[in-house]
């Protein structure tokens, strides 16, 4: 992203031309990055609660008073009988740079003592399953799609989502490509591609199995790719053999026909890539359905070609040094780890010593947490000493004791990898801090000194941090040094171009093949081969509650917003309208519910207000709110997750947002 600054105000931004993947293009939200900075509705300088909590009322302080009331804070629980690990940090997506994201801020809560924080609330699902396959989260290079002959956009809505990736997908296309969505939804991606294949929520391990049923039957392997660099083939083949056509068809409610096309074109079509993504990995068995389509292109030989095979994410191709970062040698203890992705059990239920203090930066968990009711109930605990550090007054900055002002991405420094692309990159600062606002990185400097840490590393500055970003000697990481970073702002990593990692095998699993069949995952008690998982909620697997709750319901990113961020905005509020859900006709129907009708969408859990939006896009049985609305700002108080549960995936310990049963009335 460039910018351009006029008298120390930035006047524009846009993306880079000369970087290959983005090409000069900002995604809808981003392009509206000056908005964000310059909001009126800024933090400004740090505050301290003077309402009750949830009310959003605060008082202005110095900087001196609220590092002063933490440090006070955090050495009186400390010291208490609980211990540090009754302190909880809680971050995630804000920025994901290597140093706002992941370097001080864990340096300070390992040395404190605090509890860990297990960071599972977005991606970790798949990253086992991927993981169990390939043994890294590494794949086809992103550029290379352009010149596929088949993409199978898998559980993914690129033109909202990944748009550098889809403009890759066009460019195929034009060329001639053949381009399948597979989503219970008609996206506007799946609407740009050549044909969609709307399964049920949650059945993708179903379809991927059944693929290979096909490609078995028919003799569309390749025998010599499977033979070198693969492990565990004949048990997959037998595993497969059940999934005919019909009941896949049957488990994924689709017609039969359609699993068996899609397998011929994957077995004949070169080169076959597929680009699967975040969405399918959202129900119980998550992990798994990405584990089973993560052996497709080995059992095809689709990896032999750079435009062949798959990608879900390209951050393991980074040898970020997170020890170096995050230094966890300086961990005080044995601290307990709490799951993020369950925060409202752990503030409300589950956690001994109860969590007594909640530090919240780059994260908007009573939004973006599952199951809301107990994440409010978690959050209005008066005994919480809660501080969230944040750009914005949000839903969980309601609920602070101590609220700080955080910079944005433009007035800060940072070093990216990436989950897309293969270029690092430089965060330089282009204007000045706003008002009082600090980056993390300053924000845990500070505290640490209150803290009396006297570690050398405390006082590390961001570009100490950002040469410590990658480990040195690195192959990948060749000729990557900071100072040429900055001047240059990205590099590609030092991989060979064309890239096609496992065209020779030489996957980093521990045997060094792709792992159909795998040791690790017995070893840890496990399958040792993928499965399908049927999700908690629906029809087939609980009908008793899909009596009471017979609509799937789905929440994916709205375009204009990234999960909660952006959704304040006036703009981006304006372009999305209101919450919605969209309705099959007939669903809508059958329920007495017209186009624009106010409507409410409940379960045992929670329930929130919506407009109904009727439209074929969602197929029947399924309902799709676009999110992650801020709850305040919603009509009723409430988003998507007072409806979603805090169950867990079958692999990596992650929500399942997308596996979640309701009903839907007029309101
Ligand atoms: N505009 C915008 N872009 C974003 C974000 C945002 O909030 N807004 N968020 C960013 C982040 S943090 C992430 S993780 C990614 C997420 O982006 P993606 O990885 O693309 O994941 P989702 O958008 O959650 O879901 C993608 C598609 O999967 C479908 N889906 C839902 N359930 C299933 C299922 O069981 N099987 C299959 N096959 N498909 C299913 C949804 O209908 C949706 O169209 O996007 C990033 N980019
Ligand atoms: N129902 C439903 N729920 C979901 C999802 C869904 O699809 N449906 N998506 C899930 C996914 S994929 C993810 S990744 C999570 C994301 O959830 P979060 O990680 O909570 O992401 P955001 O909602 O964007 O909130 C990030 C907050 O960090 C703040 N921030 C940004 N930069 C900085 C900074 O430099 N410093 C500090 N201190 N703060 C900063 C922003 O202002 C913003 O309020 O949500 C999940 N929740
Ligand atoms: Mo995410």
């Amino acid at each position: 992203m460039l910018v351009t600054v006029e008298n120390g105000r930035a006047i524009e931004v846009r993306g880079a031309p000369d970087h290959p993947t983005t090409a000069g293009t900002l995604c809808t939200k981003v392009a509206r990055y000056l908005d964000r900075t310059y909001s009126p509705d800024r933090l400004r300088h740090p505050m301290r609660r003077v309402g009750r909590k949830g009310d959003g009322r605060f008082a202005r302080i110095s900087w001196e008073e609220a590092l002063g009331e933490i440090a006070l804070r955090f050495r009186q629980i400390a010291e208490s009988a609980d211990g540090p690990q009754a302190i909880l940090p809680y971050s995630y997506a804000g920025t994901m740079g290597l140093l706002q994201g992941q370097s001080m801020d864990r340096r300070f809560f390992h040395r404190l003592g605090a509890s860990l924080l297990d960071r599972t609330i977005c991606a970790s699902a798949g990253k086992a399953g991927w993981g169990a396959v390939v043994g890294a989260s590494m794949g086809m290079d992103v550029e290379e799609y352009a010149n596929s002959g088949l993409i199978l956009i898998w559980g993914s809505n690129p033109v909202t989502s990944n748009l550098h990736f889809w403009t890759r997908a066009q460019e195929a296309k034009r060329r001639g490509a053949r381009l399948v969505a597979i989503d219970p939804y008609r996206s506007a991606t799946a609407d740009k591609c050549h044909e969609h294949v709307a399964l049920l929520p949650g059945t993708d391990a179903a379809l991927a199995f059944g693929i290979m049923q096909v490609l078995i039957a028919d003799g569309l392997l390749d025998r010599d790719y499977i033979d070198r660099h693969t492990i565990g083939f004949d048990a997959l083949a037998a595993r497969a053999a059940a999934w005919t056509p019909e009941r896949t068809a049957h488990t994924c409610g689709i017609a039969p026909e359609q699993v068996v096309r899609l397998a011929r074109e994957y077995g004949t079509i070169r080169p076959a890539a597929i680009r699967l993504n975040y969405g399918l990995q959202r129900a119980r068995g998550g992990g798994n359905a990405v584990r089973a389509i993560a052996c497709l292109p080995a059992l095809v030989g689709a990896w032999r070609h750079p435009a062949g095979g798959a990608l879900l994410s390209s951050s393991g191709t980074f040898p970020v040094d997170a020890a170096a970062l995050e230094r966890p040698d300086l961990i005080r203890g044995s601290p307990r780890t709490i799951n993020m992705s369950t925060i409202g059990d752990a503030l409300t239920r589950l956690a001994d010593p109860p969590v007594r203090a909640i530090y919240v930066y780059n994260s908007n968990p009573v939004a973006v947490a599952p199951e809301s009711s107990r994440v409010v109930e978690g959050f209005s605990r008066e005994d919480l000493f809660c501080v969230v550090h944040e750009i914005f007054r949000t839903d969980t900055a309601d609920y602070a004791d101590i609220l700080l002002p955080a910079t944005t991405q433009l007035e800060q420094t940072d070093i990216h990898n990436s989950y897309g692309h293969l270029y690092a990159l430089a965060n330089n600062p282009a204007i000045a801090p706003l008002a009082e606002a600090l980056p993390n990185t300053e924000v845990f400097r500070r505290l640490a000194a209150r803290m009396g840490f006297t570690d050398p590393c405390f006082r590390e500055s961001d570009d100490d941090l950002a040469r410590q970003a990658f480990r040195a000697g690195d192959p990948r990481v060749r000729g990557i040094d900071w100072d040429s970073l900055k001047a240059d702002g990205w590099r590609r990593l030092d991989l060979p171009r064309p890239y096609a990692p496992f065209a020779q095998g030489g996957f980093p699993t521990p045997s060094g093949k792709c792992e159909f069949w795998s040791a690790r995952m017995q070893a840890a008690g496990e399958d040792p081969l993928p499965d399908h998982v049927p999700p908690y909620e629906s029809a087939a697997s609980n009908p008793d509650l899909a009596r009471r709750y017979p609509l799937a319901f789905i929440s994916p990113p709205a375009r204009n917003f990234l999960n909660s961020s952006f959704a304040n905005l006036p703009l981006s509020i304006a372009e999305e309208t209101a919450p919605r859900v969209e309705i099959h006709p007939g669903d809508a129907a059958a329920r007495d519910i017209g186009d624009g009708d106010s409507v409410r969408v409940f379960n045992d859990r929670g329930s929130m207000l919506a407009m109904a939006r009727i439209t074929d896009r969602a197929r029947m049985g399924v309902v799709v709110a676009p999110s992650v609305w801020w709850r305040k700002l919603a009509p009723g108080g409430e988003n998507a997750n007072a409806l979603t549960s805090q169950a867990l995936t079958d692999l990596g310990r992650a929500p399942t947002f997308y596996d979640c049963l309701v009903e839907v009335a007029p309101a």
